[in-house]
């Protein structure tokens, strides 16, 4: 691992060929695309940007040089950079088409990217660390108040996706082929989780998360075993 300091140079970007992502270990954005590269079989560099310490190392004047959003996640393939996971993730299964991650039909691909949207568009931004740091220092929101603030907004987003799901799942959120909308599924379920989001009524998507997270690509992408993991965030053995 690398861990980025603030003073990050950019004269450190990899050699031709090589993948490297900017991400942090919790980030749910960032979950999307390990899952992508771990499908694609994509191997990477893992640069770890800490959205705490230092005041947000997504801010350093060297980050925000690669993404000028001061978001993560950020890809880097010879020395292009890639910002927003849906635009990384899109990329990637044109330059890399093994494992496919989208239909190739138009109207099924729309499905897919209308899935996904309810969650890039919608859930996630309102549970964004900005959002709740804005929350907090401007209307004096306790961390409670938060957690009901996102509850409400997660509520309305993952029954869209409950109903979306009903008509179009099988083993997956679309029939049987792993697609972007289980790559942006997984990740905000467990986001959903840790603000204590009661999920148990998505009896649809928790069928598809759980069918999912046995796979080998989900698994090697969870926030739990990251090298910028913290210990108590690991599994016990
Ligand atoms: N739509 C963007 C969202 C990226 C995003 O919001 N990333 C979060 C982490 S999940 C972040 O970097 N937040 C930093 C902050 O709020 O200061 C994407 O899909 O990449």
């Amino acid at each position: 691992m690398s861990c980025l300091h603030p003073d990050l140079s950019l004269n450190t970007l990899e050699p031709m060929d090589s993948l490297v992502l900017y991400n942090y270990y919790r980030s749910s954005t960032s979950y999307r695309v390990r899952i992508a590269l771990h499908l694609k079989n994509l191997p990477f560099e893992y640069k770890a940007v800490h959205l705490l310490n230092n005041g947000g190392e997504q801010f350093s004047e060297s980050y925000l040089k690669i993404n000028p959003q001061a978001e993560v996640p950020t890809l880097i393939h010879n020395q292009k950079m890639i910002g927003q996971s849906m635009a990384i993730i899109e990329y990637l299964d044109e330059v890399f088409p093994q494992s496919p991650l989208f239909p190739n039909d138009s109207y099924k691909k729309a499905q897919v990217r209308q899935f996904c949207e309810n969650i890039n568009s919608f859930i996630h931004p309102v549970c964004n660390l900005k959002v709740l740091k804005k929350l907090e220092l401007d209307c004096g929101y306790t961390q409670v108040q938060k957690e009901a603030w996102i509850q409400h907004w997660s509520g309305i987003g993952f029954n869209t996706l409950e109903t979306i799901a009903k008509q179009t799942s099988g083993k997956y959120c679309f029939a049987d082929q792993i697609t972007a909308a289980d790559l942006f599924l997984v990740p905000m379920m467990f986001s959903a989780k840790r603000f204590h989001v009661n999920l148990d009524k998505f009896v649809t998507l928790n069928e598809i998360a759980s069918r999912l997270q046995s796979l080998e690509a989900f698994q090697k992408a969870h926030p739990s075993v990251q090298p910028d993991t913290p210990i108590e965030s690991r599994p016990q053995s």
